[in-house]
């Protein structure tokens, strides 16, 4: 944990945002896998670590602003728990290092809310993602369990956002720890990847580094010879001579703070001609999008330069053609590049999507689009010192996509067709760094890890 003043002042700015009510924020519960006591690692929920550090199951924690009281719920263990368990710090220790010096049962959760709804005093609670805590929730303050979601406190919402936006130094620390983590499991996997090996064995080497490191993945993997899936889970490849493996891994540290990078490797020693080429242009497209990172300046309209980059370099090559603004405008570049350029990073991988994008990315000015491709932006609106985002540029090649625009004649005049046919075996590649905004533009979080493609070829020998 931080220092309990860390959690002190989070929780008194939080409380000055929202002004008025009651504020309820659930923890997360143990989770059965395949029975009820073969549990999937325990992970507390991230805004209730934001305000209370508390890294156990079964806690609510309520702060009640009129009456300036901050109580966490939650049982201790019993000593019949301790047979299997071994004794545990108790809670009011626990919540007492996050300066919390009210602790109650947890069957006392029900009373507390029945009072303050006779009061009729306002209660904000956030979008719960798990069902239990929907369950909670409609049991507690007796919302139908389909207007949960719907009835959440978009004050809280934006409150939290506002705080958990801007990280403070001990969590860009936190942050770098976890990037640094992810840049050795990043070397390990360019230098496992070879012909014969499978994608698992590499995957499965990267989380027991991320394990090792006294933390654990900050999302499920994606290593894989086929990186024009975007999101790609399935390792079951052998990987062969000619391939590139795309890695899109990410460490979380012992205080669940994320790292999130991602490189493409060749299986040979080097990259072929061809790959070389794509990946050059997805290289370039970086180093704008991560040059023109500056406080005040739409993180979508850094998109939008990545995706010209992107196209420029697709027109070089002869897969794009036309104007390039207009080709952008018109959405023309979602045939190579389907995604957006990044998304917030902190004690998420995707920080604070549980929230909602429109909270977390976009403003009541700047709304999401719908225009394929730019749909799948994250993050849009203006960035601000102290926000960490992923800068993540990339080229796919889908064949089924292809097939589809090609089918419907789609932007004839944008897209050489013909010649695009030559790369539906190509695969994708992707660059992905993770940056902090700083008051004069920027700072690239963690060691050195190769990013051209010579220097991510010299890893295959180096690490
Ligand atoms: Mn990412």
């Amino acid at each position: 944990m931080f220092k309990k003043e860390v959690y002190i002042k989070r929780r008194q700015r939080l409380k000055e945002l929202v002004g008025n009510g009651m504020i309820l924020l659930l923890g997360n519960d143990e989770s059965s896998m395949n029975y009820k006591d073969n549990c999937y690692a325990f992970r507390q929920d991230s805004t209730f670590l934001y305000f209370f550090g508390i890294d156990r199951p079964g806690l609510t924690a309520v702060l009640d602003i009129d009456t300036d009281k901050e109580i966490v719920f939650g049982n201790d263990i019993s000593v019949e728990d301790i047979i299997w368990t071994g004794p545990l710090e108790s809670l009011a220790d626990q919540a007492n290092r996050a300066g919390i010096r009210e602790v109650r049962p947890l069957g006392d959760i029900e009373k507390m809310i029945d009072k303050i709804r006779s009061k009729e005093s306002f209660i904000h609670f956030l979008p719960p993602y798990r069902p239990e805590n929907k369950q909670k929730l409609n049991s507690w303050i007796h919302i139908p369990l389909e207007k949960v979601n719907e009835s959440a406190s978009v004050l809280l919402i934006r409150s939290v956002v506002a705080l958990r936006s801007v990280k403070d130094a001990e969590e860009i620390e936190e942050i770098e720890k976890a990037i640094n983590v992810t840049i050795d499991m990043q070397k390990k996997a360019g230098n496992l990847a070879r012909e014969g090996i499978s994608e698992t064995a590499i995957a499965g080497d990267l989380h027991g580094m991320a394990l090792s490191a006294c933390g654990d993945l900050s999302f499920p993997t994606i290593l894989t010879v086929n990186g024009q899936i975007l999101h790609n889970h399935f390792q079951g490849n052998i990987l062969k001579s000619g391939q590139m493996i795309l890695c899109d891994c990410g460490a979380e540290s012992s205080m669940h703070y994320a790292g999130d990078l991602t490189r493409t490797f060749p299986v040979d020693s080097t990259f072929t001609t061809k790959q070389k080429e794509i990946y050059h242009i997805v290289l370039m497209a970086h180093e704008a999008a991560a040059g023109a990172l500056k406080a005040g300046i739409l993180f979508k309209d850094i998109h939008v330069l990545a995706c010209e980059k992107l196209a420029e370099g697709l027109k070089d090559i002869g897969l794009m053609k036309g104007d390039i603004k207009e080709a952008v405008v018109e959405g023309v570049h979602a045939m190579f590049f389907q995604c957006g350029l990044g998304h917030m990073l902190g004690l998420d991988a995707h920080d604070m999507e549980d929230l909602g994008e429109q909270y977390v990315g976009y403003t009541d000015q700047l709304q999401k689009s719908t225009q394929f491709g730019l749909k799948s932006l994250r993050l849009g609106k203006a960035i601000e010192p102290g926000f960490v985002l992923t800068v993540e540029p990339g080229i796919y090649f889908i064949p089924e996509l292809i097939d589809w625009w090609k089918g419907e004649k789609r932007f004839p005049d944008f897209i050489n067709y013909n010649e695009l046919e030559r790369y539906k075996n190509f695969g994708g590649i992707r660059i992905e760094e993770d940056f902090l905004i700083t008051e004069t533009g920027s700072r690239l979080l963690g060691k050195y890890l190769p990013r051209t493609a010579e220097a991510v070829e010299s890893i295959k020998v180096g690490f």
